[in-house]
């Protein structure tokens, strides 16, 4: 989608150095880190947010949304000591890009609950 910054980098158009990709998804480090690892996992395809998911990509773009973030949570060794997976959904979730994505957080001691 024109003006969608998310796309953009999906698209190319935006140089970002992408850590992980599959058919539907890729994932690459936020620009604003809130913890030593913080990365996002975005479908290729423009979703506005989680809830304008399609019936289609329940059985495409999720499992493949969490397939990759098991392989990233391995490949930086995440899972060793934990870490979290977030989702903001709209304005009251704090989402600020309209791209469905999903924040994986780890490298230190995440507390609860969120602001
Ligand atoms: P959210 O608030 O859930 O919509 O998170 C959006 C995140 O996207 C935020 O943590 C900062 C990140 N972000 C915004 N623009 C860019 C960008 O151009 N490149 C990268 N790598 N991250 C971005």
């Amino acid at each position: 989608m024109k003006d969608c910054i998310f796309c953009k980098i999906a698209n190319g158009e935006i140089p970002t150095d992408i850590l992980y990709e599959n058919e539907h998804v890729l994932a690459f480090k936020d620009i604003n880190p809130q913890a030593p690892l913080h990365l996002l996992i975005i479908p290729k395809k423009h979703i506005t947010s989680a809830i304008q998911l399609e019936e289609t990509d329940y059985d495409e773009i999720m499992p493949a949304v969490f397939r990759a973030i098991n392989h990233l949570a391995k490949e930086f060794k995440f899972y060793e000591k934990g870490y979290r997976i977030v989702n903001n959904c709209g304005q009251d979730g704090g989402q600020t890009v309209g791209h469905l994505h999903f924040h994986l957080l780890g490298g230190r001691q995440l507390q609860w609950p969120p602001g």
